[in-house]
């Protein structure tokens, strides 16, 4: 059990009053206190936003990278430390615009990373552009001015299915205790996991704000869906309008990459020497 002291992070919190993302740090918090990892066994690596800041506000090994480029770098941090819980924490405007390529990569080939997907349909941090998620219709400061978003959103939670992950799932900021149980089962999951959580952004996102979702949301694990079943996944995942459906979408068992790779888990790649005369070599080859 790793406590609520123990996780306390190094820097003051900037986020808005009433932002979404304090649900989704105390669900965090909550969910890795419980799950029986040393806390010297996680990291977090992040993209650039609002909610990419949490790393700065838990006490976990992080790393807060590139703008769009959090995917890639938390494939390298697993692969080489195959040990290690490897937890990614991006922004809509991050992983669904720039990075959206290496989400629909590492879902593919199912590397064992769990994804936190902060969706708040805005990029708060650079003051409410209508980002990948924004319904279309959606009037922010970037939009046309009436008309709205003039495209249709990414719907990541198919992306994610016909991209061939493994665990899919949605939660809300505002139910912690659904959210938590979703934490924990992407951590625990062999594999790619994506949980694609809903974050009012308060200041922003006028429209999808708390009093939406909580109107709007229903759990799909109350309505007896069934989640070994992708092409009902898929179906719930475009049901989304008046009724947003949050939970387990889909779970399945398959070798992760490093399985298929057949990397050593005992003998870590962050253990290998390497020789740096041989790596110039290699690099020599390229020199014209
Ligand atoms: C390469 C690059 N492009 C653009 C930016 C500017 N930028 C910083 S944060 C951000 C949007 C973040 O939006 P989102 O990922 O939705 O995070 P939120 O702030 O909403 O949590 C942008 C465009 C940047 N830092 N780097
Ligand atoms: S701008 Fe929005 S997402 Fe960013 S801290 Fe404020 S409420 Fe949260
Ligand atoms: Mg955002």
């Amino acid at each position: 059990m790793i406590t609520k002291e123990q996780l306390e992070g190094p820097k003051k919190i900037t986020w808005c009053i009433g932002c979404g993302n304090f649900g989704i740090l105390a669900s965090l918090k909550k969910a890795i206190g419980e799950l029986g990892v040393p806390q010297n066994e996680f990291v977090i690596v992040s993209g650039i936003g609002c909610g990419s800041k949490i790393p700065h506000y838990i006490n976990l090994n992080a790393i807060h990278t590139l703008h769009g480029r959090a995917m890639a770098v938390a494939q390298g941090v697993h692969l080489a430390n195959l040990d290690l819980e490897v937890l990614v924490h991006v922004g809509d405007g991050d992983t669904l615009g720039e990075g959206l390529g290496h989400l629909m990569h590492a879902a593919r080939r199912n590397v064992d990373i769990s994804v936190f997907l902060h969706n708040n349909g805005v990029m708060g941090l650079t003051k409410g552009q209508f980002s990948p998620s924004a319904p279309r219709g959606y009037v922010s400061r970037t939009s046309p001015p009436e008309a709205g978003a003039p495209m249709n959103p990414v719907n990541i939670v198919a992306y994610a299915l016909t991209a061939g992950a493994t665990f899919v799932a949605r939660g809300f900021s505002g139910d912690q205790k659904g959210l938590v149980a979703l934490m924990r089962k992407a951590m625990k999951h062999k594999g790619f996991a994506l949980v694609d959580i809903l974050q009012p952004c308060q200041t922003w996102n006028r429209v999808l704000n708390w009093k939406f979702y909580n109107e709007h949301t229903y759990s799909l694990q109350d309505n007896g869906h069934d989640i070994n079943n992708r092409m009902a996944a898929l179906e719930k995942a475009f049901s989304n309008g008046d009724k947003i459906p949050i939970g387990v979408f889909y779970q399945e068992k398959a070798p992760t990459l490093a399985e298929s790779l057949a990397l050593p888990v005992d003998g870590r790649l962050r253990d290998h020497k390497t020789d740096s005369k041989e790596v110039q070599s290699i690099i020599d080859e390229f020199i014209l």
